[in-house]
C-alpha cells in the first residue's frame, strides 16, 4: 500500500544537503557549512539535512561541554532554524542525535525515510545507507546499532568511552572500505525500486554513497530519477568538495561549493 508515510509539504525553494561529516579536524568544511546555513536562511524556504552532518555523534551529552567547533555548529543551526524550518535526520554516523540536540539547535526531526512534497512534486528522501543491501557486513552492523536495547546499553557508558569507541570504529570503517569492492558500497537497484514502489513515487534523493549525480531509469514503464547528494570535504587539498541540491518548481539542481584557492 503506497503512501503510508506522512508527507512534509514545502512551498518555495527547498535546499537539501548531507554528509558534511563535521568534527574537530575540518575547519574549512565547518566554515563552508556555516556560510551555507546563512545562505539557506536567506534563500531557501526550508533546509533538509538527511544525515551525517556530524563525523560521529555518540549521544546528546556531547553538548555538556561542547568544543568550539560544535558550539559554532549549534549556533549556526539555531540561527538558521530561527528563520526557516531546518530538518535533521540521522545518518550512519550520527543516528544517535536526539531531542536535546534538536532543542539546542531549534531544528526538527526529519523522518527516515521522508516523503517531501515540493513545488516540483514528491520525492522520497533518506540517508541512503539502508539501500546498500549488498554490503551485508554493514547491514548486520546497522541492525545491531539501530536496536534500541543496544543503544540504551551504549548510551549508559561514559561519554569519553563512547567517543573512543567511535574513533576506533571510524578507523575500522576506513580500513573496511578500502577492502570492500566499490560496487557493494553503492545502492542496490532492487532496493531503490522497492523503496520507490512502497511509497508510490518515481523520484528519490539520498546521500551516503558520496557519488553525486542523477541516475535515470525506467520502472514499471515510468521514468524514475535518483539524485545523489555529494559529501563535503573542503579540507582535502587533493579534492576539496561540497554542495547541495536546490529544489524549486523546475526540479532539483546541483549547487557546488567552489573552494577558495
Ligand atoms: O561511514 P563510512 O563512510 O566510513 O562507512 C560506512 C560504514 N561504516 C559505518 C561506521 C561509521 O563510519 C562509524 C560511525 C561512528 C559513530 C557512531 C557512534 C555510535 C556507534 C559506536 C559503536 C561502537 O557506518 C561502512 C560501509 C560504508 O559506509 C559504505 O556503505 O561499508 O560499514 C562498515 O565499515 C561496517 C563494517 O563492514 C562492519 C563493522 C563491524 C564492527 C563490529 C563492532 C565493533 C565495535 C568496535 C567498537 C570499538
Ligand atoms: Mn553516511
Amino acid at each position: 500500500m503506497p503512501g503510508s508515510l506522512i508527507t512534509l509539504t514545502f512551498n518555495g525553494p527547498v535546499w537539501v544537503a548531507s554528509d558534511m561529516h563535521l568534527g574537530p579536524n575540518g575547519p574549512a568544511t565547518l566554515e563552508a557549512f556555516l556560510a551555507f546555513l546563512q545562505g539557506a536562511a536567506e534563500g531557501a524556504s526550508a533546509l533538509l539535512l538527511p544525515g551525517d552532518v556530524f563525523d560521529a555523534w555518540v549521544g546528546d551529552d556531547e553538548l555538556d561541554a561542547p568544543a568550539p567547533w560544535l558550539q559554532e555548529v549549534v549556533a549556526g543551526l539555531r540561527a538558521a532554524g530561527a528563520r526557516i524550518p531546518v530538518y535533521l535526520a540521522g545518518g550512519n554516523r550520527d543516528f544517535l542525535m536526539g531531542g536535546r540536540l534538536a532543542e539546542a539547535t531549534g531544528t526538527h526531526r526529519l523522518p527516515a525515510p521522508a516523503l517531501i512534497a515540493t513545488d516540483a512534486g514528491k520525492f522520497l528522501l533518506s540517508h541512503g545507507d539502508e539501500l546498500c543491501t549488498d554490503d551485508v557486513e554493514y547491514q548486520q552492523f546497522r541492525a545491531m546499532v539501530r536496536d534500541p536495547q543496544w543503544q540504551a546499553q551504549f548510551l549508559a557508558q561514559p561519554l569519553a568511552a563512547r567517543q573512543a569507541m567511535a574513533r576506533q570504529l571510524r578507523e575500522r570503517s576506513m580500513a573496511e572500505k578500502s577492502r570492500k569492492a566499490a560496487d557493494i558500497m553503492d545502492v542496490n537497484q532492487q532496493a531503490v525500486e522497492a523503496a520507490l514502489r512502497a511509497h508510490g513515487v518515481t523520484r528519490m534523493i539520498h546521500g551516503h554513497t558520496h557519488r553525486p549525480g542523477r541516475d535515470v531509469f525506467e520502472m514499471d514503464g515510468r521514468r524514475c530519477e535518483r539524485w545523489v547528494l555529494p559529501d563535503w570535504d573542503l579540507d582535502d587539498p587533493a579534492d576539496p568538495r561540497g554542495g547541495w541540491l536546490e529544489i524549486d518548481r523546475d526540479g532539483p539542481a546541483y549547487h557546488d561549493i567552489a573552494p577558495e584557492r
